[in-house]
């Protein structure tokens, strides 16, 4: 019997012929189905249909079942045997077929969803960008990287350290106690519980002394945090990349020498123009300024170098004595020095960017000029 033929109610028997006739055309129209190849999703709105033709309220099961109050007392109960056996056949059919397209739904979504994490950041940056819509590293991570570059292959280690800090590692450690006046060259965002968010990323050669035994090189790169007044060569929120190099015997040449390999490795080019001056800092003597001359303005005078011509870029200096007692480093036996790159204000020199606020605009047009 085709699928919409009326069945014939008479007997048990003929209740068993249609039983199979139903069967045999619902797996048939599952054969189908499944050899059609749809997508999971077509496949379940297939499925749906063929499961309200072959068990719905007008289905003709639901009309065999109604007709069965119309037999003889003696044939009801085989017939209506036979039809709950089909219902449950049927039913089976498509919660089976149903799970199967479910789970290559889920199989086709992992696939489509599947992301290698084994790759490098920088690959998944440059290479799936503009096709998969994915960003790009911005501007100030890519010169961290590119100084990190520099560093290890001189040596370095890199160490990371917290952006909430106890007073200890951000003040104390460093030769600036409670009451200090230069406590107050650093605008300091306190916490309710007494901590602080880091001023600056001198807290990472504090810990760096404390994990390392001399001799060691360290660089530690991060966001710092200022209560000041925003123009366009400070923010509240910027980057520095502190270093320290402890060994025996190390002397102001050192310092020079790192950091003018630095500075020539990362703006690649030997015509560069830096002063060195004295500058104070109770966590370094004797201490110093280096200045780079503003390549925005070319030394003319600008907005970003608050028109004097020059960028303060990488204060450095000698390690203190009581820097290196605090970092349990006898200075008797040792010696140092230490600097705090202006991570942002070296990128706005990289790449002439003439305003501190575009690093932190997160203007897409602004942005898309680094690919
Ligand atoms: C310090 O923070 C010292 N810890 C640096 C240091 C380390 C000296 C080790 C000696 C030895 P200073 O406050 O000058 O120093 O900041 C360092 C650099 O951060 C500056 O040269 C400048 O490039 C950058 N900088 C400072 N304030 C801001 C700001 N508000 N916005 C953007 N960059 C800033």
């Amino acid at each position: 019997m085709a699928a919409d033929q009326e069945p014939s109610a008479s007997s048990a028997g003929t209740f068993q012929q249609a039983a199979d006739q139903l069967k045999s055309a619902f797996e048939s129209r599952l054969e189908a189905l499944s050899s059609q190849g749809a997508s999971p999703d077509d496949g379940l709105k297939a499925l749906e249909e063929i499961r309200i033709q072959f068990t719905g309220k007008k289905s003709e099961l639901s009309t065999l079942m109604a007709s069965l109050k119309d037999l003889p007392k003696s044939e009801k109960g085989q017939a209506g045997k036979t039809l709950n056996l089909l219902k449950r056949d049927l039913e089976l059919g498509i919660k089976e077929f149903k799970q199967k397209l479910e789970e290559s739904k889920k199989a086709a979504e992992l696939a489509r969803e599947w992301i290698d994490v084994t790759l490098d950041d920088t690959y998944l940056a440059s290479n799936t960008r503009s096709h998969r819509g994915l960003g790009s590293l911005h501007p100030t991570t890519r010169i961290q990287y590119e100084i990190e570059d520099v560093f290890t292959s001189l040596g370095f280690d890199i160490l990371d350290g917290p952006h909430i800090e106890t007073e200890f590692y951000n003040f104390e450690a460093l030769n600036i106690h409670e009451n200090h006046p230069a406590r107050d060259m650093q605008d300091t965002f306190y916490l309710k519980d007494g901590n602080l968010l880091r001023t600056h990323t001198s807290t990472i050669q504090v810990r760096g002394m404390m994990n390392n035994k001399p001799p060691f090189k360290v660089i530690g790169p991060g966001k710092v945090f200022r209560c000041e007044k925003i123009d366009a060569s400070h923010e509240s929120t910027f980057h520095q990349l502190e270093g320290m190099m402890v060994d025996k015997d190390i002397k102001v040449a050192h310092l020079i020498y790192f950091m003018k390999t630095l500075l020539s490795r990362i703006f690649d080019r030997d015509d560069l123009e830096v002063r060195l001056r004295p500058g104070y800092f109770p966590f370094v003597e004797p201490g110093f300024e280096l200045d780079i001359r503003c390549l925005i303005c070319e030394g003319k005078g600008c907005s970003v170098c608050k028109q004097v011509g020059w960028l303060e870029l990488l204060p450095c200096g000698m390690s203190h004595p009581n820097v290196l007692r605090a970092g349990n480093i006898d200075p008797d036996e040792y010696s140092g020095f230490a600097f705090g790159l202006g991570l942002d204000r070296l990128v706005m020199m990289r790449f002439q960017i003439d305003d501190i606020r575009h690093l932190h605009s997160a203007d897409l047009r602004f942005l898309q000029q680094f690919p």
